[in-house]
């Protein structure tokens, strides 16, 4: 028996190394009879292509991030900014505590569209690239910053006084070589794996989000397994929680030493001051997620807020 895994990133990513250690958990835990076969970003079209695949059962499972909006508005809950905490490892384990990633809302919102949400996968900060240096709204006028596909990251950045582009991830190193794209946002990996920095000459850390993406199967298809296989699939995703977690902080740290290695590219570190300007402006974009996705969707925000402040109030008891 054979599981396709269609991810949206290349070999050595995150993605990739959550497919890698996700078939071979599924291996072990199978005594051998399931094999899962990885598909990387490319090889079954473009980023919408998967979701299409996943969604049909031409794939069993997917991983699904910016792009997804189109196919679940909800999954943009996961591109508002300054929503979770500060710290990357308590906001792994919020997103994958039972309270919110079986939330009935959220788990809702997916099979609507025939798939069902397994895990949700941080792979790190949010990382903005320039050719300017950026530290203010004001400085990010008139800059053409390209966001994944969704509303609600188009809505951000205007909201950040910025205009937002948006085109396929295979397609950015050329339109930052050409200039079409002044800045792009990006966790670390990404780019230095995509080669992006090589045509970027700042790197500006805000720490405004992480990159998160949605681990799924096609629900049809995850609904007609076995009790059996259904329990290897939750032993899995729940071992990854804290494995990926190290992974992308790790492939995080060492990417930027490469980039800093072979380039001389700038790192700009926003002060609290300065980031609390964007936090302010970041505000209003709820309500547009609000009335985006209705009553279903704001109780899923509201429960993500919810999380967060219980575990702010954990630390600092
Ligand atoms: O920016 C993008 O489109 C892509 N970036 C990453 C790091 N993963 C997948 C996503 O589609």
């Amino acid at each position: 028996e054979t599981w396709g895994f269609a991810l949206e990133e290349i070999e050595g990513s995150v993605q990739y190394e959550y497919g890698a250690k996700f078939a071979e958990l599924v291996k072990e835990k199978t005594d051998g009879e399931v094999e899962v076969k990885l598909y990387t970003y490319g090889q079954l079209g473009g980023l919408t292509d998967i979701y299409d695949q996943v969604q049909s059962g031409a794939v069993q499972f997917a991983f699904g991030s910016g792009f997804l909006g189109g196919t679940v508005p909800e999954s943009q809950l996961f591109s508002l900014n300054f929503v979770l905490t500060d710290n990357e490892k308590t906001n792994a384990e919020i997103l994958n505590a039972p309270e919110f990633r079986k939330n009935e809302d959220l788990v809702a919102s997916f099979r609507e569209r025939d798939l069902q949400p397994l895990a949700i996968v941080p792979e790190g900060w949010q990382v903005w690239s320039a050719n300017k240096e950026v530290r203010s709204p004001e400085d990010f006028d008139g800059m053409a910053i390209r966001t994944m596909d969704n509303r609600l990251l188009r809505e951000t950045y205007s909201a950040y006084g910025a205009d937002p582009t948006t085109m396929e991830y295979g397609e950015l190193f050329s339109g930052m070589q050409l200039g079409q794209l002044d800045g792009n946002i990006q966790p670390v990996f990404a780019h230095q794996e995509m080669d992006f920095y090589k045509v970027q000459d700042y790197l500006i850390f805000a720490n405004q989000a992480e990159f998160i993406a949605t681990f799924m199967a096609n629900s049809p298809w995850y609904d007609g397994l076995s009790q059996e296989r259904k329990d290897v699939i939750e032993e899995a995703v729940t071992e990854l929680v804290p494995y990926i977690h190290d992974v992308q902080t790790r492939l995080n740290t060492e990417r930027l030493d490469i980039i800093t290695e072979n380039s001389d590219i700038e790192l700009v570190y926003l002060t609290p001051e300065q980031r609390e300007v964007f936090r302010e402006r970041s505000l209003p974009v709820r309500d547009v997620f609000s009335e985006m996705v209705g009553e279903r969707g704001t109780r899923l925000m509201n429960a993500l807020l919810e999380q967060v402040e219980k575990a702010d109030v954990d630390k600092s008891a």
